[in-house]
């Protein structure tokens, strides 16, 4: 047996650390437990991981040390190393934004010509700026961006915004995104053939933990009278499961349903006279 690794790089510690921690876990892959906070391996799975700084991952990935990391698409892109983007994974969404004081009059990105903008994502952000054609001066900072303006190092900022709560205490107004960026995972370019097979088994694994993830399971009773309507009302993998009950009259209906619709189809389904409606989370969905 082949005794190849698949190296992945994930955050040490920071949002994105429990995330990616729990995706490989709900993927089936249970890790050593050890006190070397360092690097650690799959129990089941040919895999070692490394915990990083985030910043540190493209380069990492860049330089073959890790052959696969999850990192924000906004470090990715800031840092604009050789990787490729493989997979979306759904977790440590945010978006890089412009802000600019509360009081100020925001009408478009020409407010920010020859403006000064402190930032930690000078790329980005000089590619935003090349892109609408405004000159402006970029102020690379380490660190507590939002405060810049109040103490009068910048007229406008460019950080990541989640809730937008930290703009609001500083007396900052978001006004224009840059990026939308979610966790992603990306990989060396030139992984060889058994490195690949390996990445393919766990985008496997992680194209059907995440489906699931958007999916119930629905079980409920339905009165044969209506079980035309129901059923249409499921859109389901294929069809739904129909099974007759105990009770004259009525059927067993199984399906799965789409997290999004789903207060819109139990209401429906309630309305055709289903009952004893019961929802349960799926824990994968191979498809
Ligand atoms: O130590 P290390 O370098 O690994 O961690 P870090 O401190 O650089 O990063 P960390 O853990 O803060 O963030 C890791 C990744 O999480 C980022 O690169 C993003 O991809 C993603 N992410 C998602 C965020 C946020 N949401 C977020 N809100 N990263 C940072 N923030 C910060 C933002 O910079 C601002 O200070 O939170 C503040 C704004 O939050 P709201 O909710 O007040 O808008
Ligand atoms: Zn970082």
């Amino acid at each position: 047996m082949s005794s190849v690794k698949l190296r992945i790089a994930i955050q040490k510690s920071g949002r994105l650390y429990e995330d990616s921690l729990k995706l490989l876990k709900d993927c089936g892959i249970d890790l050593k437990n050890g006190i070397n906070k360092l690097k650690t391996e799959a129990e089941n799975f040919p895999m070692e991981i490394f915990f990083l700084r985030d910043d540190d991952i493209p380069q990492y990935v860049e330089d073959a040390v890790a052959d696969i990391g999850i990192a924000g698409e906004n470090v990715i892109y800031e840092k604009n190393k050789k990787v490729t983007v493989t997979e979306k994974l759904g977790f440590g969404k945010c978006r890089l934004s412009v802000a600019v004081g509360r009081n100020e009059q925001y009408n478009g990105p020409d407010f920010l010509r020859n403006k000064k903008i402190a930032t930690t994502y000078p790329v980005l952000l000089a590619a935003f700026l090349e892109k609408e054609k405004i000159p402006a001066e970029i102020h690379e900072i380490s660190g507590s961006v939002e405060i810049a303006p109040g103490i009068g190092l910048a007229d406008a900022i460019v950080d990541l915004v989640s809730s937008g709560s930290t703009l609001f205490m500083n007396g900052l107004k978001e006004v224009e995104t840059i990026l939308h960026s979610e966790a992603v995972l990306i990989r060396h370019p030139g992984l060889n053939a058994e490195r690949m097979r390996i990445l393919d088994k766990l985008l496997f694994r992680i194209r059907s933990v995440r489906k699931a993830r958007h999916t119930k399971y629905i079980l409920l009773n339905a009165p044969n009278a209506n079980l035309k309507e129901i059923i249409s009302l499921l859109p389901g993998m294929k069809s739904p499961t129909v099974l007759p009950l105990a009770e004259p009259g009525w059927s067993s209906v199984h399906s799965v349903v789409n997290e999004n619709e789903f207060w819109d189809i139990i209401e429906k389904l309630t309305e055709a006279g289903a009952q004893g409606i019961l929802v349960v989370p799926i824990e994968k969905m191979i498809l």
